[in-house]
């Protein structure tokens, strides 16, 4: 089972949204000539096979008239919320769990789970949000709101905070607005455009790797950074993916300096993937979504790499404290070794070593 579930720490938690929605004057609700409309709004994107997401909300601008309903639709494995904060700060996505609970940490329940006005009918001065949207079980798909009053609506996705933020643009009936099919289009380009710049930044990517290095014992040192971001475009992606190694070198992999979400090294071999999230139910209320300590905390830091149990960096996390870098030597082993982020795998975040044997042909 692959993991969905992601987490950018602090992203959310440096930053401060102000979203003050400007009310047009004296607009009151009026069906437009063609009656409510439904306009969809698609959330993300990504190649998986490519490691490359967009963290983005297509069309980012949505104008409406008072009455239409927008359908937010997920569209990667990498997780988002739709959230109106309605003035309000950006809650943290991650917040220390109760003491006793079996993890230090876990998603915020405000962020984590929905916030639906009645009736799922907005007027846009309360806070509203999806919860965490994607395909694993338990995640929402989808999230619709109906909006009642004229306005400008500031919404973010609390995972990736401020650079994945859009507006719904509420006018009354005497304005002219695109229609769902003319929205549609506008989503279209401003995903094409994005695709098309994202080859230049896996280029960029590409031409950041730092060559390994030659130690005066005759083994190598080889780098590896961790994803690659420029803007929306964001690199789920260990650079290089797979390089050549021998016994006795030692690899060190740290965050792209673009970078702002954590990533495990995570060598599984053989054993089960982790889950990056334990639902733990609670006898009043609803669960706690634990983030798995296996995942938090490193497992034999220090250890050549063998093929003989789970080796993991733990979080790295470029934005909080803890380890900023994750240093492995390789031991006695041959051919090729698989790893993964946690947090990132299902978006394409993999990468293997080829062990080739110690002597120099
Ligand atoms: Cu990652």
């Amino acid at each position: 089972m692959k993991k969905r579930w992601m987490v950018f720490l602090l992203a959310i938690m440096m930053t401060i949204f102000a979203s003050v929605p400007v009310s047009f004057a004296g607009a009151a609700p009026s069906a437009s000539a063609t009656g409510p409309q439904t306009y969809t709004v698609v959330v993300g994107a990504e190649k998986a096979a490519k490691g490359i997401d967009l963290e983005a909300f297509f069309p980012d601008t949505l104008m409406i008239h008072v009455g239409d309903t927008v359908h937010w639709v997920q569209n990667s494995n990498e997780i988002h919320t739709v959230t109106f904060l309605a003035g309000q700060s950006a809650p943290p996505l991650v917040v220390p769990a109760p003491a006793g609970a079996g993890s230090p940490l876990m998603i915020n329940p405000q962020a984590g789970f929905p916030a639906v006005p009645p009736q799922g009918l907005y007027a846009g001065s309360t806070y509203a949000n999806s919860g965490i949207m994607g395909f694993a079980p338990g995640q929402a798909r989808e999230f619709n709101l109906t909006f009642t009053r004229a306005g400008t609506y500031d919404y973010i996705c609390l995972v990736h905070g401020q650079m994945m933020s859009a507006k719904i643009i509420v006018m009354d009936a005497s304005h002219k607005v695109p229609s769902p099919a003319e929205a549609a289009g506008m989503a279209h380009d401003q995903m094409d455009h994005l695709w098309d710049q994202s080859e230049r930044v896996v280029r960029d990517a590409n031409n950041s790797i730092k060559p390994a290095v030659k130690n005066p014992d005759g083994t190598m040192t080889h780098y590896v950074s961790m994803g690659y971001s420029e803007g929306q475009i964001d690199l789920m992606s260990f650079f290089p993916q797979h390089f050549v190694a021998r016994p006795g070198d030692t690899v060190a992999w740290t965050p792209s300096a673009s970078d702002m979400a954590p990533h495990t090294v995570t060598f599984y071999n053989g054993s089960p993937d982790f889950e990056l999230v334990i639902v733990k139910p609670q006898p009043n209320g609803p669960p706690l979504l634990l983030l798995n300590p296996a995942v938090l905390a490193p497992s034999k830091l220090g250890q050549p790499l063998t093929r003989d149990g789970v080796y993991n960096s733990g979080f790295i996390d470029p934005t909080m404290p803890g380890p900023k870098s994750y240093t492995l030597t390789i031991g006695d082993v041959s051919g090729r070794i698989d790893y993964d982020c946690v947090l990132h795998d299902a978006s394409g975040m993999n990468g293997w070593i080829t062990v080739a044997s110690r002597k120099h042909s």
